[in-house]
């Protein structure tokens, strides 16, 4: 069992593993522990990571980067169109109407869903994960913003599928960080005293997220999550870009906007600026060679001005945090300390807003890219069986209130009850009991959809079925459990029918419940006489588990016995009854079809057997090349000696045939050609190769001999 853990950032990756030393951030095969987020297609093969970056210039419609926020949405969502002006790459609508990019690759124009191009990326990962633990991964945890809705969750687990990956817990970046700082605290205050209030503040490229979290031994519990989904170091990047471009068109009449190389160019040089300004307040350069028609451009910028263009992404800040203050209603005194992550966080100004408001110096004990990785791990390692980690249990939150509307069409009944509150505790399940006669639909949607970064507030429809009078005419009671489940995804789990029974002494298999474990016996009575003589306006009462139990009038009442509903053989008053599972059909909103995740998942072995063709390929050309020179060089050197003029001339040309050819026809050959050539080169050069070892071995054997005597 493998211990990963995945920061899959919009720009840039990280992996913490777990090894016997603990947890670790892993470096990929350019001695790299960040994984930029970029893949590029070729004519005959791929390159993820860093290769791919330094073709972003290059290759620029066929290198894809920038594509997280793409997952769960349609074509036409407003966010992708927005995205898709900035893409130099293009976008297209898939089939089921979702969003996918368009490229060239093996010599034709291939459409990719955004699973499959996430399930690249994480391939990637996963393959840089196996190198490092040296043994095959699957199991992980991975990090998505806390903002994420259901079908943007839903998306990135079914890209962790396409890469072959075994998703334990989609897991909230800013979650992930707390785990990592709280974790290895020794010093947190016992369970029975007040929590220590710890904010955690993430800005990266594209995101920026707030949440603050109570911590105990061995306990975090996420009070309340905000964020503002468009705020990151990306906005930086674009106030600068908007400058210069103002600035080259005036002085240089260039109209940068125009040229996607250059546009791409001025960004790279841009977001370096940005970096260096973090550390130096004085004038600083910024030079790019061969800019646009030959031109080489320069400016100056100093972080005064930079500051003066961000005002208004500065003033972003500020919002979030009091917005998460009031949710988690808790005053300035109440917090401990304030940890900040991410790589945008270290603009000096980000830091000023962010300290100006808590009145408080902000700590940066964490490690600011690696943070939500290692988080990741810990989780990881605490799921997974075969670790031993501390006791340490983790409570986030929903971030967005989830309402659940029904509807009968004989009973003409429709209600609706609001099912989980904004910053519920999550993972939780809950049953609601409904008096139903027939089949009856339930549709969840977000509560409030302005609240909601995503265009659509549908977060499915569940269908719940063979549901049927009792035998005496009356509505069924029928129990819905409904969840947000560890990846923080809704979903209605399962529904049973509880049937009066009418002979006594039943004690089949099927277990029996007890009414009373739900409600006391007054209040039952009083739903039922309600149902029959509204029709239709159900009452649904919720019980949740773990913690507590409520009816959908939001009246807290006694505690819930146990995780699941009880069960129990037990005799009760109002006699016996059975309780039988019921099938429910679920569509949940942008759901992907399990055949089309899987013939993704078929495509990605396709590539990822084409790369390692090509690779081999490849490496068979070089085995050619390499044998050249060395040959080459060897033949005026030490195997001088070893050969006849004669056949030295002739090897000579026969090496230098080899060379043109490798520029020429043999540019592009088969592997096997190239194993061939070598072999053929081979039969020449083998008998001086030998001649020569021999002649350096036998006074080394003759030196052995004689110590021997
Ligand atoms: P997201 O969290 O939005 O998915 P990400 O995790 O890929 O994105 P990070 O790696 O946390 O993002 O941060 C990258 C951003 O931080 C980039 O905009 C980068 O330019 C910026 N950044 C990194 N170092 C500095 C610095 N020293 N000064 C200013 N900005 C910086
Ligand atoms: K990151
Ligand atoms: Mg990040």
């Amino acid at each position: 069992m493998s211990v990963v853990g995945i920061d899959l950032g919009f720009l840039n990756c990280y992996i913490a593993v777990a090894r016997s030393g603990g947890i670790e951030t892993i470096a990929n095969e350019y001695s790299d522990r960040c994984t930029p987020a970029c893949i590029s297609l070729g004519s005959k093969t791929r390159t993820i990571g860093n290769a791919a970056k330094s073709q972003i210039v290059t290759n620029v419609r066929n290198t894809l980067h920038g594509f997280k926020k793409l997952h769960g949405r349609s074509f036409d969502d407003p966010i992708v169109q927005t995205e898709r002006i900035k893409l130099p790459y293009e976008l297209q609508k898939m089939p089921n109407g979702s969003t996918g990019v368009k490229v060239r690759y093996l010599e034709e124009d291939r459409p990719f869903a955004i699973e499959q191009v996430t399930g690249m990326l994480l391939a990637k990962l996963k393959e840089t994960s196996e190198n490092a633990l040296k043994k095959p991964v699957a199991d992980c945890v991975i990090s998505i913003p806390s903002f994420f809705t259901d079908a943007e969750r839903r998306s990135v687990m079914a890209a962790a599928q396409v890469a072959g990956l075994n998703c334990l817990r989609l897991m909230n970046e800013t979650t992930a960080v707390a785990l990592a700082y709280g974790i290895y605290k020794q010093d947190l205050p016992p369970l029975e005293e007040k929590p220590r209030n710890v904010v955690f503040i993430d800005m990266g490229h594209s995101a920026y997220q707030v949440s603050i979290c109570a911590f105990n031994k061995g306990k975090l519990k996420v009070l309340a999550t905000t964020f503002d989904p468009y705020l990151g170091g990306r906005n930086f990047d674009d106030a600068l870009v908007d400058y210069f471009c103002d600035e080259f068109k005036a002085k240089y009449k260039l109209n940068v906007k125009e040229n996607s190389r250059a546009l791409l160019r001025l960004y790279q040089e841009c977001e370096k600026l940005k970096k260096l300004m973090s550390a130096n307040a004085s004038d600083l350069p910024l030079n790019i060679e061969c800019f646009m028609n030959d031109l080489d451009v320069s400016s100056k910028m100093n972080r005064g001005q930079f500051e003066q263009l961000s005002v208004s992404l500065l003033a972003r800040v500020e919002p979030p945090l009091k917005a998460v203050m009031e949710q988690a209603n808790l005053n300035r005194d109440d917090i401990n300390s304030i940890e900040i992550v991410g790589g945008a966080t270290r603009i000096p100004a980000v830091k000023e807003q962010i300290s100006k408001f808590f009145l408080k110096d902000i700590s940066t004990t964490l490690n600011a890219d690696e943070a939500v990785a290692r988080g990741c791990a810990l989780q990881c390692a605490i799921l997974s069986p075969a670790f031993k980690v501390r006791e340490f249990s983790i409570t986030d939150v929903v971030p967005y209130s989830i309402t659940l509307r029904w509807k009968s069409n004989i009973e003409d009944g429709t209600g609706e009850c609001e099912v989980f509150s904004k910053n519920h505790p999550a993972p939780f399940s809950k049953v609601i009991t409904f008096h139903k006669k027939e089949t009856f639909e339930l549709e969840a949607y977000y509560t409030h959809p302005h609240e909601v970064p995503y265009p659509d507030p549908r977060i499915g429809n569940f269908t719940i079925q063979n549901v049927f009078p009792q035998s005496d005419g009356d509505s069924s009671k029928v129990k819905v459990k409904v969840r947000v489940n560890i990846h923080g995804i809704f979903s209605v789990a399962s529904a049973s029918v509880i049937e009066k029974q009418n002979l006594e002494g039943d004690h089949s298999d099927i277990p029996m419940e007890t009414e009373s474990s739900f409600k006391n016996e007054g209040k039952d009575e009083m739903d039922k006489m309600q149902v029959d003589q509204e029709e239709g306006h159900q009452k649904c009462h919720a019980e949740h588990t773990p913690e507590e139990e409520i009816d959908h009038t939001g009246a807290k009442t006694k505690p819930a016995p146990a995780d699941k509903p009880e069960r129990a053989n037990q005799n009760i008053k109002k006699g016996k009854v059975k309780s039988i599972d019921l099938p429910i059909q679920s569509s949940l909103h942008r759901q992907l079809g399990q055949d089309i995740i899987n013939s993704y998942i078929e495509n990605e072995g396709k590539m990822i057997m084409q790369d390692k063709l090509e690779k081999e390929r490849n490496d068979a050309k070089n085995a050619v090349e390499e044998y050249v020179y060395d040959f080459r060089d060897k033949l005026c050197n030490v195997y001088e000696k070893f050969v006849t003029v004669e056949d030295s001339s002739k090897l000579s040309s026969m090496l230098e045939d080899t060379e043109n050819w490798l520029y020429e026809d043999g540019e592009d050959q088969p592997k096997q050609i190239y194993v061939d050539k070598l072999q053929e080169l081979k039969k020449f050069g083998q008998p001086i190769q030998i001649r020569y070892i021999e002649h350096e071995e036998r006074p080394k054997a003759l030196n052995d001999l004689g110590k021997k005597i």
